[in-house]
């Protein structure tokens, strides 16, 4: 069966436009990409002391069970030269999943909805442009109400104007 799968993808070493537009290119061997936000300047959080990031949220459609398209993405990480330094440190590129169609998976090595997800802007900024009227399968809150409910002052988030 088809599902909506919404992800979040992060770059903040190289080219960094370059890298979420190759990242996308290689997300439509997965499925159809069916929209893609505008890309965000972002803050880094967590690990302040890095380069900031471009962000952008991606549609993707696609037939695979969470596990195997989990095991495809990170291969287009590693083919971009994906090397993990530190685990939330600086990186060529990040795809992670934030809601995969209405499902809740919570085992050792995924967890979806992104745990994440509704606290962070540079998440929810992009993502909204895109799935505004999604609800969030736990929280019960469209992605629109989320990001509007984020504390002021958490994360700069800029558009960056199309090239
Ligand atoms: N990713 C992280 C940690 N911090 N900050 C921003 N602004 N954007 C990210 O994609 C990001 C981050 C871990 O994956
Ligand atoms: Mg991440
Ligand atoms: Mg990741």
């Amino acid at each position: 069966m088809k599902k909506t799968v919404y992800l979040s993808l992060g770059s903040n070493v190289g080219d960094r436009r370059a890298n979420l537009e190759t990242a996308i290119a290689r997300l439509g061997e997965l499925g159809e990409v069916k929209a893609v936000s505008s890309f965000y300047e972002t803050e880094p959080v967590e690990l302040a002391a890095q380069p900031w990031f471009l962000n952008c949220a991606v549609a993707l459609e696609t037939e695979r069970m969470p596990r195997r398209l989990l095991g495809r993405l990170l291969a287009i990480e590693q083919g971009m030269g994906r090397r993990r330094l530190h685990p939330k440190g600086p990186r060529a590129i990040d795809i992670d999943i934030l809601l995969f169609g209405n499902s809740v998976v919570d085992t050792r090595e995924l967890t979806i909805p992104h745990p994440a997800l509704h606290e962070r802007r540079f998440v929810l900024e992009p993502l909204s442009e895109i799935a505004g009227d999604v609800r969030h399968p736990v929280l019960k809150r469209t992605m629109r109400e989320l990001r509007d409910a984020i504390p002021h002052g958490t994360g700069v988030v800029r558009k960056v104007p199309k090239p």
